[in-house]
C-alpha cells in the first residue's frame, strides 16, 4: 500500500516508542484553531495507547466553543501555569515554539516532538521533528502518519482529524488542498468520521448573540478611498446590548475584507480607555502590520492588530484614515506599473 508520508514514518514510530512509560504534555499554539484542537486531542489519545504513563493537553487558551464537541472527555490545561517538569512536551500545529506560551517554553526548553505543516517551520525545534510543509493541515499529516504506521484510528479521532482538515482547508478549497488531502479524508470517513455531523458542529451552532453582533458590525461598515478600504465599528455597550461575549468578535473583520474591491479591512472596537483595532489586507503585499505598528501593535503581513490607549473614537478615526491613506499611496508607488 502506498504510504502518505514515507520519509516521516520512522520518526513517527520513534516518537511513539519514546513516549512509552513517559509523561507527555501535548501543546498547541495559542488561540487554537480547529486543526490545533483536533491534532492535540488525537495525538494525546495515540500517545496514551502507545503506552505513555500519562498524557495531558496544554494550551494558553481554552477550547473554543465551536470545537467543544470534539473533546470526547479531553480538555486543555492552561500552559501558562503548567510547571510539572517530569513531563516532556510534544507540540502540534505550532510553526514556532514561541506560539505555544512563553512561560511553557522557558520551563521546557527542548520539546521531545513537533508535528507541523507550516512553511516557516521547515527545520523544526524539537528532538523529533515531523514536518511536512505540503500537508494542508497538521490533522492531515497526523492522520496520514497514523495510517502509515498502522495505528488504529478511533471514530472519535476520525471525527477530530476530519474536522481539523476541513477547517484548515476551508472545506477542501484552499490551494494547499491536494489529492493526498482527499485520500486521507476518505480514509477518515472509512474509519468512522461523519462528515454531516462534523459540518453540523462547525456551521450550525451559531449563537443568536453573535449574529446580532455581526448584524451591528455589518450595519456600521463604511467605505473609504474609492472603496478600497472598509471600516466597521463595535461601539461601547455593544456586548451588553447583544449579549455576545468579547471572543465572538473574532472573524467579523473578514466580512469587511470579503467585499469585492476592498484591499484593506478594519474592525475598530471602542474600549473604556482607547480603541482596539484589527486589520486585514487582501494578501500579504498590503503589510497591514506596519499600520498596526504605528499604534504599538503588530502581527502578520495580512493580519495585524493594536490597542491605541488614551484615544477617543472621534479623534482616532481621522488619524487612522490619514495613516491608511499614506500607506495606500506608498503601496501604489511600489506597485506602479513602469
Ligand atoms: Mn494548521
Amino acid at each position: 500500500m502506498a504510504e502518505y508520508f514515507p520519509e516521516l514514518k520512522d520518526g513517527f514510530k520513534k516518537l511513539l516508542a519514546e513516549a512509552k512509560g513517559k509523561k507527555i504534555a501535548v501543546a498547541g499554539h495559542m488561540r487554537p484553531d480547529g486543526d490545533c484542537v483536533s491534532s492535540e486531542f488525537a495525538l494525546a489519545d495515540i500517545l496514551e495507547k502507545a503506552g505513555a504513563a500519562e498524557v495531558v493537553c496544554l494550551n494558553q487558551n481554552p477550547v473554543p466553543y465551536l470545537y467543544e464537541n470534539f473533546k470526547y472527555g479531553r480538555d486543555f490545561l492552561p500552559a501558562e501555569t503548567f510547571t510539572d517538569t517530569s513531563f516532556e512536551i510534544v507540540t502540534v500545529d505550532s510553526a514556532d515554539y514561541a506560539r505555544t506560551n512563553d512561560a511553557l517554553r522557558a520551563r521546557f526548553p527542548k520539546p521531545l516532538g513537533c508535528i507541523d505543516h507550516h512553511v516557516s517551520n521547515d527545520a523544526g525545534y524539537a528532538k523529533i521533528n515531523l514536518i511536512d510543509t505540503k500537508a494542508a493541515a497538521t490533522a492531515e499529516l497526523l492522520a496520514g502518519l497514523m495510517m502509515d504506521a498502522g495505528v488504529d484510528i478511533s471514530r472519535e479521532n476520525a471525527n477530530r482529524l476530519f474536522m481539523g482538515t476541513v477547517m484548515d482547508t476551508r472545506q477542501f478549497t484552499t490551494s494547499s488542498t491536494t489529492q493526498k488531502t482527499f485520500e486521507i479524508a476518505m480514509c477518515l470517513i472509512r474509519d468512522g468520521a461523519d462528515a454531516a455531523w462534523v459540518a453540523q458542529q462547525l456551521y450550525q451552532r451559531e449563537k443568536l448573540s453573535r449574529l446580532k453582533l455581526l448584524a451591528s458590525f455589518l450595519q456600521s461598515l463604511t467605505m473609504h478611498f474609492s472603496d478600497r478600504v472598509c471600516i466597521g465599528l463595535l461601539p461601547k455597550g455593544i456586548y451588553e446590548q447583544t449579549g455576545a461575549e468579547k471572543a465572538e468578535s473574532d472573524g467579523l473583520v473578514d466580512y469587511a475584507r470579503s467585499i469585492d474591491g476592498v484591499e484593506i479591512a478594519v474592525l475598530l472596537e471602542e474600549m473604556p480607555n482607547g480603541v482596539k483595532g484589527s486589520l486585514r489586507g487582501k494578501g500579504p503585499q498590503y503589510q497591514v502590520n506596519l499600520i498596526a505598528a504605528q499604534f504599538g501593535g503588530g502581527g502578520h503581513l495580512a493580519a495585524a492588530g493594536f490597542t491605541a490607549e488614551g484615544y477617543d473614537i472621534n479623534t482616532f478615526y481621522p488619524k487612522l484614515l490619514g495613516l491608511i491613506e499614506e500607506h495606500l499611496q506608498n503601496y501604489d508607488k511600489l506597485n506602479a506599473k513602469i
